[in-house]
């Protein structure tokens, strides 16, 4: 039988950042509304909770990278919402916060999570950001929330 190290959904005790950029704000609310839902939800305080805001999706990275680099927060979630335009513009921001991210998150001792849409409609953002395609903030709170639990058992038992 194999020894198995998994995450739980619980999260007392636990301090996490949300990182939430302003543009497009009408659905980056509701991702973050979704995301304090979820963690208050799971545990976590409300008090315990900080919520860090930037300019943009493509100042994602750069602001989850210094909360994380403080050493207080046990996660760092990371929110914004990108919709495609006229321009190639989407797709460079798009690409530079995914990899931005994804880069953080390699580097960081805590789990940093994604929750940035990217979207080629106004329809679509709405979908995903508290109706039918459910909310992708509440998502990432809750990857937040498994990760923190999954590095606890790994250090308690790995
Ligand atoms: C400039 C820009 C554009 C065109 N579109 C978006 C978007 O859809 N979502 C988003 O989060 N941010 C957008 N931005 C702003 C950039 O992310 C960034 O804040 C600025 O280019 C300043 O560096």
């Amino acid at each position: 039988m194999p020894r198995l190290i998994e995450g739980q959904f619980q999260a007392d005790g636990k301090r996490v950042a949300v990182v939430v950029s302003r543009f497009n704000a009408l659905f980056a609310e509701k991702l973050l509304e979704g995301a304090l839902d979820t963690l208050v939800r799971h545990g976590v305080d409300d008090d315990d909770v900080t919520v860090v805001r930037c300019p943009g999706s493509f100042e994602i990275p750069q602001t989850a990278r210094r909360v994380s680099s403080v050493g207080h927060y046990d996660a760092v979630v990371c929110l914004g919402v990108l919709i495609r335009g006229a321009t190639p513009h989407f797709d460079y921001i798009a690409s530079e916060a995914t990899r931005g991210v994804g880069s953080v998150a390699s580097a960081a001792g805590v789990p940093v999570t994604y929750g940035i849409i990217t979207c080629d409609t106004l329809e679509q953002a709405m979908e995903r950001s508290g109706s039918k395609a459910g909310n992708k903030g509440a998502d990432a709170a809750l990857a937040a929330i498994e990760m923190m639990s999954l590095f606890d058992e790994i250090d308690a038992r790995g």
